[in-house]
């Protein structure tokens, strides 16, 4: 029974990475005189969030951490002294708004480029809005170019849309390529497993590492890392030459058969063998597999995406396999869906309604830092795609998302070398770039060089790049804000959520940041709204909805209308089909074409290999993959000790297989160095049959809050970072159609630390 006085209410609120989960799912709050005590799944959400209740208590000991950031802070000593001195919010955002008008001023408004993690608020149409408005050619570093994002890309340019969905719960074959689902989508994960007890679909996994899903596969694909996009090509291969394509979709509905036809003959599986590590009949016999099981489908990860020089080359494979099964047909695997949500033919307010790409002038655009070589990701893919996405959908072409980006490690070449022009001012929102971005040193260089006169750092903790701010500001997190989102435009629906309690101390959404900014540089008119809920309300007015309504009731809006590539387009009359320049899926692309690169897949070796530097493998012959995301931890989150995670899982680990184990020997939690070009850490050694003896993998993102939260120490930045070891500092190592730089498939050696057990 409440005590007297005590006021229980129960709020329904999305459940959103902070700790520990890429899923959203529906949660009920319960919140005690303005505490929260209390999550369960929400029952009547889509995802109700089934079996994760493990997670539930770190929830809780991580909004209330007594390492939470309340006030906004700002640097007295030098960069790194972790000298802070406490002001208000108004002298924070009045003192960065007149920097960054008198940077402006001399150095013009590209000098401005920001900094964001993954997926990480549904605020970015915002911020492009204020980035369009300051003439800012969104100079926006993130992951996005090296997760999910560039794949999205590569979608929009052959699909015209986002992507194709796998419908787990009918696919009779599911490709897990290079992600580990039971760790990194553990729902999905849950569905599939289901079914492959009862014997309902077959499973191919192809991963240097067999992890827990490996042990259900028909077929385990251990291929040398790197080496995916000969993979595909070979199955592409297998596929045509013994005709098991969908011919009646590959007729009506793909352009430039004969064209893949022909590069495809280039990758026999003997060949592709060689290159691979994957024999030849194991290929033969998977890509058979993929091609009569129907429907089957591929499931997203992210390993592909971070491979550098030749990364992207895999997601035009796989969309090339996708349309040759005839997958993308209307009850194939994978479903492709056009924007929304419609009701009514109504659409709600998606983040390309909310942005100003008008407003940057055609020199301003060719500003964006990269997007001269690395032009899929930037204006010039905009130009050429954003056509025939606004003529098909009616809908503005996305440049508020991920998938419109600069290309990151050339912000740190800006700001160091000038090059092609000064970048002077930073702001990092949601990423803690010195554990995510590649090159650790290259970044610290750069948050360090006296060339950027403001670095402001909004944050819910004192993280290594926090340290190195000039100003950092209280972010209030996902459970202290309401959420309304289209997820980046990614998806047809809006979803909503209440905040669960009031923010924190001095805690603001980042809302309130580019809204007080915008107001003192004088574009308060296009920042109409006084909260976040106005703000939604807006979004969801021409449905007839409200946020209220939605959060609390409905969850997520759904199109009623359905919209499919062969439906009819209400606003042409004609078959909606596929918003490319042929209006069909391009096997063979046209919009690569128009932007200088080779229209169909291929493969070439990564940048740096046994083939490509032998000279470098000689000194480091081992394959390093990073990466590994395991629960509960969230990428760099949940590092502090008292939230619970941490205890569960205090070093971090690297997987080595018995053979390599013993020839250096290691034992079993044995202090590691990993040792690569760039520089060394240490993890402890977990050793295992289920890793290639020729390959090494290491956890990312690792730092440790208890560790002096200034230089040398830095929280631990430099001890176990696997982005010590990642290469980006040099352009011809990315892939030249995004701008990624490479995080996997790396050279290395390892050796045991001296003088321990
Ligand atoms: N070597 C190597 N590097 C990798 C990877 C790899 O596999 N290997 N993986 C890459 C991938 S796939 C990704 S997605 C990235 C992940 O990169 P990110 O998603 O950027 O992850 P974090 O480094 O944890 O940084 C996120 C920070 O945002 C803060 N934050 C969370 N929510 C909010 C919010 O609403 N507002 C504000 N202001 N702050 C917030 C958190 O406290 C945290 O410090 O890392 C990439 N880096
Ligand atoms: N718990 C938890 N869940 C998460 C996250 C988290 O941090 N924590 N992060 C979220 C984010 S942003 C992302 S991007 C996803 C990542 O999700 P996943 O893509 O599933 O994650 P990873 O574990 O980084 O990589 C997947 C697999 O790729 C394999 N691999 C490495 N190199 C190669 C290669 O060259 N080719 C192939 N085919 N495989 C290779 C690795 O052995 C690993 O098993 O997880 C999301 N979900
Ligand atoms: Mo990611």
């Amino acid at each position: 029974m409440a005590r007297q006085g005590t006021r229980v209410v129960e709020k329904k609120i999305v459940c959103w990475a902070s700790p520990g989960c890429i899923h959203q799912c529906g949660l009920i709050a319960t919140v005690r005189d303005g505490r929260l005590v209390g999550l369960r799944g929400n029952p009547d959400y889509p995802t109700p969030n089934r079996g994760c209740s493990d997670r539930m208590p770190h929830h809780i000991r991580w909004l209330y951490s007594p390492d939470q950031l309340l006030h906004p802070l700002k640097r007295v000593g030098e960069r790194g002294e972790g000298q802070w001195q406490r002001i208000s919010w108004d002298q924070a955002l009045d003192e960065i708004a007149a920097k960054l008008a008198a940077l402006k001023q001399d150095y013009g408004p590209e000098t401005l480029a920001l900094h964001e993690g993954t997926y990480r608020s549904d605020l970015y149409p915002l911020r492009t809005r204020f980035l369009n408005l300051f003439g800012n050619p969104s100079n926006i570093g993130c992951a996005g170019t090296i997760c999910r994002c560039n794949t999205i890309a590569m979608n929009y340019a052959l699909l015209g849309c986002a992507n194709a969905r796998p419908k787990l719960d009918r696919l009779k074959c599911v490709v897990l390529h290079g992600c580990n689902l039971p760790h990194t989508a553990p729902l999905d994960w849950q569905r599939l497993r289901r079914r492959l007890e009862d014997g309902e679909t077959r499973l191919i996994v192809v991963d240097p590492r067999k992890t827990e899903a490996g042990r259900y596969a028909d077929f385990w694909l251990q291929l040398r890392p790197g080496t995916d996009a000969a993979l595909l090509m070979a199955w592409i291969n297998v596929i045509i030459e013994e005709g098991l394509y969908d011919e009646e979709f590959v007729g009506e509905w793909t352009f430039g058969f004969d064209q893949l036809r022909g590069r495809a003959a280039e990758y026999p599986p003997e060949k592709v063998a060689n290159i691979t590590w994957v024999p030849a009949d194991l290929i033969r016999d998977s890509a058979r597999l993929y091609a009569v099981s129907k429907p089957a489908g591929f499931h997203w990860g992210s390993a592909t995406d971070m491979l550098g020089r030749n990364s992207i080359r895999v997601e035009q494979a796989r969309i090339c396999l996708r349309a040759l099964t005839g997958n993308l047909a209307i009850g194939g695997g994978e479903t492709v869906e056009g924007p929304g949500p419609i009701i009514g033919g109504k659409m709600g307010i998606r983040d390309s309604m909310l942005v100003f790409p008008e407003l940057v002038s055609a020199e301003q655009r060719r500003k964006q830092l990269g997007s001269d070589h690395f032009r899929l990701m930037g204006w010039p893919g905009y130009e050429v795609m954003g056509r025939y996405h606004e003529e098909t959908y009616g809908v503005p072409f996305p440049t508020a998302a991920h998938n419109f980006v600069a290309v990151q490690p050339l912000i740190w070449k800006a700001v160091l070398e000038e090059k092609p022009y000064p970048v002077r001012a930073m702001v990092t929102w949601g990423s803690n770039v010195l554990l995510n971005g590649g090159d650790v040193k290259t970044i610290y260089r750069a948050l360090k060089s006296p060339n950027l006169e403001l670095h402001v750092v909004l944050e819910h903790f004192m993280t290594p790049t926090a340290l190195l701010a000039d100003y950092v500001l209280p972010a209030a997190s996902k459970l202290e804000k309401p959420m309304c989102a289209t997820h980046e435009d990614f998806a047809p629906n809006i979803a909503c959520g209440e905040a669960a309690v009031e923010p924190l101390g001095e805690r603001r959404s980042d809302f309130y940041f580019w809204k007080g900014l915008a107001e003192r540089l004088g574009y308060g008119e296009y920042f109409p709204w006084d909260t976040e809920e106005d703000l939604a309300d807006y979004r969801l007015a021409p449905l007839g909805l409200t946020f209220k309504e939605v959060a609390t009731e409905r969850y997520f809006v759904r199109s009623t209308e359905s919209w499919t590539y062969a439906s009819v387009n209400p606003r042409t009359g004609r078959l909606t089909g596929f918003a490319t320049p042929s209006g069909k899926v391009e096997l063979y692309s046209q919009v690569l074409e128009r932007l200088g690169y080779d229209p169909l897949p291929h493969y070439e070796e990564p940048p740096e290999s046994p083939v490509t530097a032998p000279e470098v493998a000689r000194e480091y012959p081992l394959l390093l993959i990073t990466g590994g995301n395991f629960r509960p931890m969230f990428h760099s989150e949940n590092r502090h000790f008292g939230v619970g995670t941490r205890e569960q899982y205090p070093d971090p680990v690297m997987d080595v297989h018995p053979e390599t184990a013993r020839k250096a020997g290691i034992k079993e939690t044995d202090w590691v160095y990993v040792e690569t070009r760039r520089g060394v850490i240490r993890q402890r050694a977990h050793i295992t049959e289920e890793i290639d003896p020729r390959v090494v993998n290491v956890q990312s993102h690792w730092w440790f809050p208890e560790r002096p939260a200034r230089e040398p120490w830095l929280h631990g930045l430099w001890e176990s970072n696997a982005n010590v070891l990642t290469w980006a500092t040099d352009p011809t190592a990315f892939d030249p159609v995004t701008g990624g730089w490479p995080l996997r498939a790396l050279l290395c050696k390892i050796y045991k630390e001296k003088g321990t057990r």
